[in-house]
Formats: structure tokens, C-alpha cells, sequence
């Protein structure tokens, strides 16, 4: 018989990728013999294209890899050793009951903290039975912040969080602005649909301190100093308002606070924002005029601008800018970002309300580990979170790991950075051996994830293992128990009916507007007025009115890192396939000066921690910043600490987000002397 394809798999299940990326892929996956083979895009969410990133593809190293967790494990070792000695599910579930009651009963049931993020970023796999565990107990409640914080909240108070422009739109601008973010390696559907403009004539600008693979194609690029992006929006503001550029009609009609904003941003000539910001004058000036003159106008806000003392501002002001230019009310025109919120998921199925316990802001995880006393935290639940690598002053959530009177919970599906300091591992399922429904936040889609295969090991879905939880500390009835199918069944029936219906229907809904709603035409802002709220009364408290700007003489730290998304992992998921040392970007001025060059041994420093790696010389960064993957494992570096351990946990000026792009740094050569 002639070896062909067919031959490699038996069958090919239809699902979709849940992961934290925006492209919420739908999946055609090859098995074999009970085993995952091949991993591929299909076309049931036409975003998708039949094609996936090279990182998926290899998810099934990860499920079938060396560091997936089987069974539950018990600390054996000192604290951090990894070492567990292995239970039943009986056992370890059983240990935690007991722990949280004890717990409970000596210090109140505020001295345990669930903390938890994006993980598989379903429907079913965080906010279901881990809510109703946390809430009915009165654990202490977490300030999901590390990312999109800032962003949500200056959306949610300007638009009320108003449906985004669809990737296959950008189609159909003239111009698009691609601003802080670097959808080349996060979110690598809209890229094409990018492309595609571009041929049609349309213009790029793109803003970014790097030269991204977007950047390199763009007519204009705007290498701006990190954090500066609220002036440079400001100053777009400016020429708007003063040259007559601004559509007065439409402020009149449908916004609030334009006054305010004109005023705000009346300091900033393109002069003044050209030197804080670091770029040329006459290019920024060039880039307003693009935009005034420019329609259909698009702009893509990214997880880039937030991510800094200035960051909620920054977003507020550039989501500012097709209102004030009037750039709604055209297909192709208006802004894109996060859809997260656009489906109007009410998630009813919790069924418990939120107590008014302590809140932790989970960018304060290590302050919450090592200071918090009323209570101390003294259980930690980790679950859908890798923080020990993932959450900002790394040294200092370490050390609060560490602490012999923490008793922490890690629940996962991979031996991580942080389930190495557990007491308590219990080994999870991926996207691929449960159910849930992924929920896309930048393509427009809601689908079906099944199983492909059975559970590796003794892994278990979390609606199963909290919703046993719940009965073993008496917070549900013994009747309740449901398995994972009854829970997804239980979650269709409490979504819209349109958008459940075409779930049962054809595994995939799109959003009740349709797949491609124009902004201001089929979509409006979801404010108490209905108006764009240019300037909103409720952050003012916030609105720090100081700019942090860097000022690189006077400071011992005078470069800024940041550290966006790799191609390689998400956030911190399969970091653990990684070979290769990690590499510090940095610009050849600033290697020069300190006498460095390509593939030295650097240690990357300031007053928080160091991080020993490897140096790559790119004229690729702007001078003076420097660059380091988020997500890295312990082991991808020389001294086993990573990007985190550089990020102060200052939070930003809106939302309480993480200032991951402000950590100010200085290197040198790694050998010790
Ligand atoms: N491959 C891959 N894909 C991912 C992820 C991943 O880890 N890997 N993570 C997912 C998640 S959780 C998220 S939130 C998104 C994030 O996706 P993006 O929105 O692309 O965000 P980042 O990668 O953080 O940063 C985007 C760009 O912002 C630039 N930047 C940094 N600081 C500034 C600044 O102050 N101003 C401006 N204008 N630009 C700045 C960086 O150089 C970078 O090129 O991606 C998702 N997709
Ligand atoms: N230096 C730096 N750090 C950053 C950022 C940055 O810009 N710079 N950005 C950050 C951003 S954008 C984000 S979103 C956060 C993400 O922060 P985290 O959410 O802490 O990071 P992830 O790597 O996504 O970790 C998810 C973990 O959940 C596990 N998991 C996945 N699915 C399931 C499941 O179904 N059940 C259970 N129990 N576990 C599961 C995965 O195996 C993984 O270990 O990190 C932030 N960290
Ligand atoms: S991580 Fe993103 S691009 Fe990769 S398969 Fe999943 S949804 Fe698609
Ligand atoms: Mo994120």
C-alpha cells in the first residue's frame, strides 16, 4: 500500500485554539492511535484561513512533553525543590479542603488567595466553579490587572467598550496605524488583511520603539520612547482642534468632555511631543496630517502603550483621536482593539454573588506574599497563572513563595517556574482533552473547543476539580455534581439565545451585530449617555496629570526595558520547549558605548534584580531602550531570573494595571571579574 496522508492519522477532529491570543483559531487536529499527530488551521472561523502559528503546531510536545504534570503531587522537598510525591486525587483534594477550612477558622477566609489569569482563556476554564469556590468561601478577591487593565478601563469609560472594527475590514482603509503592538508575532491573522490594504493603496503608519516586521513596511515609523505615546496623541489633538481639522458636528452630537481634552492637549506643538517623545518633528507633523486627511482611518490600539506609568492616559487620547477627526461611520474606519467584552456574557452560571472581601490587586503579588498581615496571606491557589515568571518584581514573589508558612496550591498542566514551589501540584487538562468555548478578543468569534483525546495521565478540567471542591467544603450539594459536558451544556443555556443557538448549530457564533459591524452605523458606544466620553469625569481621580517622561542623564538606570510577546510562547506557555539562551535586544549605539557586542555574556540590572543572558546587536530598537521576551522560563536564562525581576510593581495611572514597558535598567558585561 503507497504511504499518503492518509495513512498518518485516523481521524481529524474540528476544534478551536483557546489560548491568550487574539486570533482564536479554529483548529483541524490529526490523531493517531489515541495520540495527537499534527496540529493545523481549518476554515470554520474564516479569520483563520486554514493556516495556525508555529507555536500551536508544536502543542503537542507540550502535551506529550517532559514536564507535564500526570498526578497530583505532595511536596516532598525543602520549598521550590520541585519534588512531589504522588497522591490521588482523593488525597490531594482532600488535604486542601482540610487546609482552607483551617485556614479559615484561624485567620478568616481572607488569608487565602486564588490567583489566577488568562490561562486557556475559555469560557469554562476560569470564572465557572473556581468563582463560585472563591466567592461562597470569602477568599480574598484579585484585581485581574496584568494585562488589559488599563486599556479596558479607559475603553469602558470612553466607549463602554464599543464593538471593534473586524480584522477583515482593515481591508478597506486608506490608512491604518498599527500603535504599540506587533501583530506579526501576536495575532498573526490580522497581518494579511494588513497586507491586503496596503496593495489597495492604503497608507501605514506604525508606532512602535521597535522596528517591527510591520514597522520595516511602513510608510511612517514613529520609534518613540516608551511611555510617550500620550503626548504624541496629544499633540495629533492639538493640530486637530487648532487647524480646523476637528469635526466639530460630530463632538457636538455624539461626544462629552471635548472641551477638556482641547485644553489638555493645547501644550503640546508638535515640537514640544517630538523631543519628549524622541522622533522627528516633521514625521510626527506628517503623521497628523496622514490621519486628518486620511478616510477610511484605522487605528489598532495594542497592548504595547498600557504598559507604563502613563499607559491608561496614553490609551484614552489615541482612542480620542477618530472621534475628534471624525473617522467613525465609514467601513474601515475607526479603531481596533480588544473585543473581549463584546459578547455580553453575563455569567449567570457562577451562581454566587461577589462577597466584599479584600481585594488584591495581582500586580501586589509579592507585597501581598511578604506585607500584607490583616490577614497574611497563607493559602495561595494557583490556577490559569504562571506568576513566579508571569507578574512584575520577581524577587519579591519569590521570596514570598518561599515563606515556610504559605501553603500554595498550583494547579496546572506543565511543572512550572511556580508549581516548583507548590505543596499542593494538580495536574490539569489542555484544549485538547477537554471542552470549553473560546472566545476570540481579536477576530470576532465564539466556538466550540472539544476533545480531541482522552485526559493525559490523571489530568482533570477545572470546572470538574472546583465544582468537587465546592461539595467537599460544603458549598454545593452532593446532587450538583456535573461533569464537564453538563457544565458546557449548562453555560450554552445561559448565553444569548442567538449566540447559543448557532453554537449547537454549527459550533461557531459570531456576535449579534454580525462578523463585520461598522463603528457608529451597526455599533455604538455602550456609555449611560450613548456619547463618546472624551474626557470621563470618573477616572479623573486617576488621571495623574504629571507625564512620566525618562530623563536619561539624571537616573543610574539610563536605558528603559520592555518586553513584548515572542514568537516562541504565549506569555509563558511552552516556555518550557525552549533550548536556546535568552537574548537582550539592544541598538549598536549603546552596545558601543559600553564596549559590548554580539553574543557577550550581559547582566541586565537595577535596584529589584539582575538578569545574566545574551546580547544581540540590532539597529532594529530605538537607542536607549532595550528589549527581553515576556514569559521566559527561570531555565532560559544564565542566573534563573527573568524579565519580571527587572519590572518595578508600579501600577499605572488607570486600572491598576503592570508597567512592564517602565522598568529603567543599566548593562554591563556578564563574566564576573
Ligand atoms: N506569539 C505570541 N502571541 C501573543 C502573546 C504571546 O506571548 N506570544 N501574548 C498574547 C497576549 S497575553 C497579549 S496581551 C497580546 C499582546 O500583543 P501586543 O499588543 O502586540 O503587545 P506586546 O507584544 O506587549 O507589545 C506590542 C508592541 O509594543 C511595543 N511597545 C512597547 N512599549 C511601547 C510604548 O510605550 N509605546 C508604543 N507605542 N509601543 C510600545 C513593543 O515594542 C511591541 O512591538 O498578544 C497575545 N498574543
Ligand atoms: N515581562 C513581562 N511580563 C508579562 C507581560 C509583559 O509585557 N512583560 N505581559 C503579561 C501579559 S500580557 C499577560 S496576559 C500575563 C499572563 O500571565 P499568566 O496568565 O500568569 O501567564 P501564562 O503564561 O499565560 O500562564 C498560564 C498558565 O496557565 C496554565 N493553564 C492553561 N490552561 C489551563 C487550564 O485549563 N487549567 C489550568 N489549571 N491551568 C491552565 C498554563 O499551563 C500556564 O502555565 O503575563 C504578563 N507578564
Ligand atoms: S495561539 Fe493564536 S495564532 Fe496560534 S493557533 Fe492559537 S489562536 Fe491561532
Ligand atoms: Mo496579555
Amino acid at each position: 500500500m503507497p504511504i499518503t496522508e492518509a495513512t498518518r492519522y485516523d481521524h481529524i477532529v474540528e476544534t478551536a485554539c483557546p489560548l491568550d491570543c487574539p486570533d482564536s483559531c479554529s483548529l483541524a487536529v490529526s490523531v493517531n492511535k489515541g495520540k495527537v499527530v499534527r496540529l493545523d488551521g481549518s476554515r470554520r472561523n474564516p479569520i483563520t484561513s486554514g493556516y495556525i502559528c508555529a507555536k500551536v503546531r508544536r502543542f503537542g510536545e507540550r502535551m506529550y512533553g517532559e514536564a507535564r504534570l500526570l498526578r497530583p503531587g505532595v511536596r516532598r522537598g525543602p520549598k521550590g525543590s520541585g519534588l512531589f510525591g504522588r497522591v490521588t486525587w482523593d488525597e490531594a483534594l482532600d488535604l486542601i479542603a482540610d487546609r482552607m477550612r483551617r485556614i479559615r477558622d484561624q485567620w478568616g477566609g481572607e488569608a487565602i488567595l486564588p490567583l489566577s489569569y488568562g490561562g486557556s482563556n475559555g469560557l469554562l476554564s476560569q470564572d465557572t466553579t473556581d468563582a463560585r469556590l472563591f466567592r461562597r468561601f470569602g477568599t480574598s478577591r484579585l484585581a485581574r490587572t496584568v494585562c488589559a487593565a488599563p486599556s479596558g478601563t479607559a475603553t469602558q469609560a470612553m466607549y463602554g467598550k464599543m464593538i471593534p472594527v473586524a480584522f477583515d475590514d482593515y481591508v478597506h482603509a486608506r490608512l491604518i496605524v498599527i500603535w504599540g503592538a506587533n501583530p506579526s508575532v501576536s495575532g498573526i491573522h490580522l497581518v494579511p488583511y494588513v497586507r491586503e490594504a496596503q496593495k489597495r493603496g492604503a497608507k501605514l503608519v506604525v508606532i512602535d520603539p521597535r522596528r517591527t516586521p510591520l514597522a520595516r513596511q511602513a510608510d511612517l515609523h514613529l520609534a518613540v520612547r516608551p511611555g510617550t505615546d500620550l503626548v504624541v496623541a496629544l499633540a495629533l489633538h492639538r493640530y486637530l482642534f487648532e487647524e480646523g481639522r476637528a469635526d466639530e458636528r460630530f463632538l457636538a452630537d455624539a461626544t462629552e468632555g471635548a472641551d477638556r481634552l482641547r485644553e489638555r492637549a493645547r501644550p503640546w506643538t508638535f515640537d514640544h511631543a517630538a523631543q519628549v517623545a524622541g522622533v522627528d518633528q516633521a514625521a510626527l507633523s506628517r503623521f497628523a496630517e496622514l490621519y486628518a486627511s486620511s478616510s477610511p482611518a484605522l487605528i489598532r490600539c495594542g497592548w504595547g502603550v498600557e504598559r507604563n506609568r502613563n499607559g491608561g492616559n496614553a490609551v484614552l487620547a489615541i482612542l480620542g483621536l477618530p472621534a475628534v477627526a471624525g473617522k467613525f461611520g465609514v467601513r474601515g474606519g475607526g479603531y481596533g482593539m480588544s473585543a473581549s467584552s463584546s459578547w455580553n456574557i453575563t455569567r449567570s452560571w457562577i451562581g454566587a454573588d461577589e462577597p466584599g472581601t479584600r481585594v488584591v490587586n495581582m500586580n501586589h503579588l509579592g507585597r501581598a506574599l511578604t506585607e500584607y498581615d490583616a490577614p497574611p496571606v497563607k493559602l495561595l491557589f494557583v490556577y490559569n497563572a504562571n506568576p513566579a515568571v508571569t507578574i512584575p518584581d520577581q524577587n519579591r514573589v519569590l521570596k514570598g513563595l518561599a515563606r515556610e508558612d504559605l501553603f500554595t496550591v498550583v494547579f496546572d498542566q506543565v511543572m512550572t517556574d511556580t508549581a516548583a514551589w507548590a505543596d499542593i501540584v494538580l495536574p490539569a487538562t489542555t484544549f485538547l482533552e477537554a471542552y470549553d468555548f473560546a472566545k476570540g478578543y481579536g477576530s470576532l468569534s465564539l466556538q466550540l473547543v472539544q476533545p480531541v483525546v482522552d485526559a493525559i495521565g490523571d489530568a482533570r478540567p477545572n470546572v470538574e476539580v472546583f465544582g468537587d471542591l465546592c461539595r467537599r467544603l460544603d458549598l454545593e450539594d452532593a446532587r450538583d455534581s456535573k461533569d464537564e459536558l453538563e457544565h458546557l451544556m449548562e453555560l450554552l443555556d445561559a448565553l444569548p439565545a442567538t449566540t447559543g443557538q448557532q453554537l449547537r448549530e454549527r459550533e461557531i457564533a459570531e456576535l449579534p451585530c454580525g462578523s463585520h459591524p461598522v463603528q457608529f452605523v451597526d455599533v455604538f458606544p455602550n456609555t449611560p449617555d450613548g456619547k463618546v466620553n472624551l474626557f470621563p469625569a470618573q477616572l479623573e481621580r486617576d488621571m495623574i496629570g504629571e507625564l512620566y517622561v525618562f530623563q536619561p542623564q539624571a537616573d543610574r538606570y539610563p536605558l528603559t526595558l520592555i518586553s513584548p510577546a515572542s514568537d516562541r510562547t504565549v506569555t509563558s506557555m511552552l516556555g518550557e520547549l525552549a533550548t536556546r539562551t535568552a537574548h537582550l535586544v539592544m541598538h549598536p549605539e549603546d552596545s558601543a558605548a559600553r564596549g559590548l557586542k554580539e553574543e557577550d555574556e550581559v547582566r541586565v540590572y537595577n535596584d529589584r534584580g539582575e538578569v545574566r543572558c545574551l546580547l544581540t546587536v540590532e539597529p532594529t530598537i530605538r537607542p536607549g531602550t532595550v528589549s527581553l521576551p515576556k514569559g521566559l522560563w527561570r531555565k532560559s536564562t544564565l542566573n534563573g531570573a527573568t524579565t519580571t525581576a527587572l519590572v518595578p510593581d508600579t501600577l499605572t495611572d488607570l486600572g491598576g494595571g503592570a508597567c512592564f514597558n517602565d522598568a529603567r535598567v543599566e548593562v554591563e558585561r556578564g563574566e564576573e571579574p
